[in-house]
């Protein structure tokens, strides 16, 4: 199956001419509208990326991806790669039936012949691909949160790869990179996956790397999906162009990956090196815990740190890529370089400095210092200017508790607090506010709560985005959909998830608005406490208890967390 390294790998896309008169064609066809991480896989698909699949997976070679890593034909293949739609899409559809795949604009990227159908036992998906049935995954997340409830599979015809704007001369697909690397004469190519900024130990890294396997080095940066909270794709390019000209130009290239990670650890290794294999690379470096997806929701990690290089190195042969491991990189201060840490032998007498992911967060957080021995004052600067001290971002302060419970009363209050300090524009998004300004037209069906509050979110992370304090002030009664908005606006700035925790028996006593009355006697359907359900945040980043307390106490509270999260200077 392995191709030798620089011939061209076979691509999904049709000619040019033939192109022009299917998309005339599949104008006619039911459309598919495909998400973000639909169209980073459908680009991966066709421009050989993903080879050897032909198209999203069909039920068979689902099944065998995921119980044992490879296709129903016995090919290794980690990672299950799935159109997944709502179940009112799939009754329009059927078998054998072929439908166009858009981008979100529209285009007509491809078309698939629909040759599997089925609906997915997702806990099981979960398990068995992503080790754990845990939320707490960003891709178990997403599969149960955000992915529809029906696979559809068949092969894939390719009119066009999805359009990119940005960074356009740094984007290669699988094909242009072997054809670079014939031209430069590059034999040996390493590669090194990354989503986030490189600094000094990464250098260090990729340049041993790249010297033990007598490789030339591709850099390779994610630039389709990473994890929720990740530095974003266009700093993170800015950074890798800043720090470019440290490395000696003519063994060393970087080229944008359009992937969307799923931070499966092992399974995920397995998939890059894949994908490495295909665009023309030879060897792959392995770190510590390679696609980590952090901790579960006891704390602990989905994976073992080396997990990921012991699966590799299982499967080595068949990915047709060798692996160059790296253990974990630390500085030693004695003398002034990276060394890996394990081969560090007068570990006593030396002094190990490191600064962890969490800990460069805080200091670009709070504007402190970031050592040279760290990092690259170019690339400090560029996160700099993304990340500024937090007092000076934007965020969310989202309160979430039943009708009546105060939420509207203690936002106003929080609001005009606030507006005194000054500094930051303000918005509140009250429940009542936007029902009347943003959606009107909806009711209180779960569906329609869900809009209602992605509406919030979409509104709130704009303003976020922008520098701004939007206050929030809905029932927002499921936490799946609260920890939507909450991954939507952590992207941009905090998210402050007040629960006022008032409880049903007090609101219901209190019946400001007289809707307990007409909820109990059934003349309001799907009451929230009443007669529809609420899930009690878990860990929010203040609850408060409004029984027996002032509303300036209670606001107050909610400004002195502010505080100490650092988004209000003291
Ligand atoms: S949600 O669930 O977050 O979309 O609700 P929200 O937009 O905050 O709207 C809640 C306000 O609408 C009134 N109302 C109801 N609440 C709950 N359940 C039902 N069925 C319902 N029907 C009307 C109620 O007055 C809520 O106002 P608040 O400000 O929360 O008291």
């Amino acid at each position: 199956m392995s191709l030798p390294n620089l011939a061209p790998i076979p691509e999904l896309y049709v000619s040019f001419d033939s192109a022009q008169k299917l998309k005339v064609e599949a104008g006619n066809l039911v459309s598919h509208d495909l998400s973000p991480r639909q169209i980073c896989d459908l680009e991966l698909l066709m421009n050989g990326g993903f080879y050897p699949l032909k198209g999203f997976l069909g039920k068979d070679d689902y099944d065998s991806v995921v119980d044992n890593m490879r296709l129903a034909d016995g090919s290794l293949w980690p990672m299950p790669i799935t159109l997944d739609v709502s179940e009112a899409f799939s009754e329009t559809v059927e078998l054998g039936q072929d439908i166009a795949l858009r981008d979100q604009e529209g285009v007509i990227l491809a078309t698939m012949t629909v040759t599997d159908m089925w609906t997915p036992d997702k806990a099981r998906e979960a398990e068995k691909v992503f080790g754990a049935d845990d939320d707490k995954h960003p891709a178990v997340n997403y599969l149960h949160n955000t992915a529809g409830k029906v696979y559809l599979g068949g092969p894939v015809t390719g009119i066009q790869p999805p359009v990119h704007y940005d960074f356009r001369a740094r984007r290669d697909t699988p094909n242009e990179l072997r054809a670079r690397f014939r031209k430069l004469g590059w034999r040996k190519v390493v590669a090194f996956q990354t989503r986030n900024p490189l600094h000094r130990a990464h250098q260090e890294l990729t340049f041993r790397a790249a010297r033990e396997s007598q490789a030339n080095l591709l850099i390779h940066p994610v630039v389709g999906m990473t994890k929720p909270g990740d530095v974003d794709h266009f700093t993170r390019v800015r950074c890798y162009e800043a720090v470019l000209d440290k490395y000696p130009g003519s063994t060393t290239t970087m080229s944008l990956l359009p992937l969307a990670m799923r931070m499966a650890g092992p399974r995920e290794a397995v998939w890059h090196g894949l994908i490495r294999r295909n665009h023309g690379c030879t060897h792959f470096i392995v770190g510590r815990d390679h696609a980590g997806p952090g901790k579960n929701s006891d704390g602990e990690d989905f994976y073992g740190p080396y997990d990921a290089q012991d699966l590799f190195t299982q499967y080595q042969d068949e990915i047709g890529i060798q692996m160059v491991p790296f253990k974990h990189m630390v500085y030693v201060q004695e003398r002034a370089q990276y060394e890996p840490a394990d081969e560090i032998v007068d570990q006593d007498q030396v002094t190990i400095l490191n600064i962890s992911g969490t800990e460069l967060r805080r200091r670009l957080q709070e504007g402190l210092e970031i050592p040279d021995w760290f990092s690259f004052p170019e690339v400090v600067a560029e996160l700099r200017k993304t990340r500024p001290p937090r007092s000076q971002q934007g965020f969310t302060v989202f309160f979430t508790g039943f009708s009546g419970s105060g939420k509207s009363t203690i936002a106003n209050a929080l609001m005009v607090k606030l507006m005194e300090m000054g500094g930051r524009p303000v918005t509140l998004l009250d429940g009542d506010i936007v029902r009347k300004n943003l959606s009107s037209e909806l009711g209180f069906s779960k569906e329609h709560r869900d809009l209602n509050i992605r509406r919030i979110g979409y509104v709130a992370s704009e303003i976020t985005k922008n520098g701004g304090i939007a206050i929030c002030a809905p029932i927002a009664p499921y936490s799946a959909t609260r920890r939507a908005v909450r991954e939507e606006i952590e992207q941009y700035g905090a998210f402050v998830e007040v629960h006022v925790a008032t409880s049903i028996e007090e609101c219901e006593r209190r019946d400001r608005k007289g809707l307990y009355k007409l909820a109990r006697e059934g003349k309001i359907k799907e009451f929230t406490g009443i007669s529809d359900p609420y899930d009690v945040p878990e860990a929010p980043e203040l609850r408060v208890d409004t029984e027996g307390q002032e509303v300036d106490n209670c606001a107050h509270q909610v400004v002195l967390k502010l505080e100490s999260m650092g988004l209000i200077a003291g």
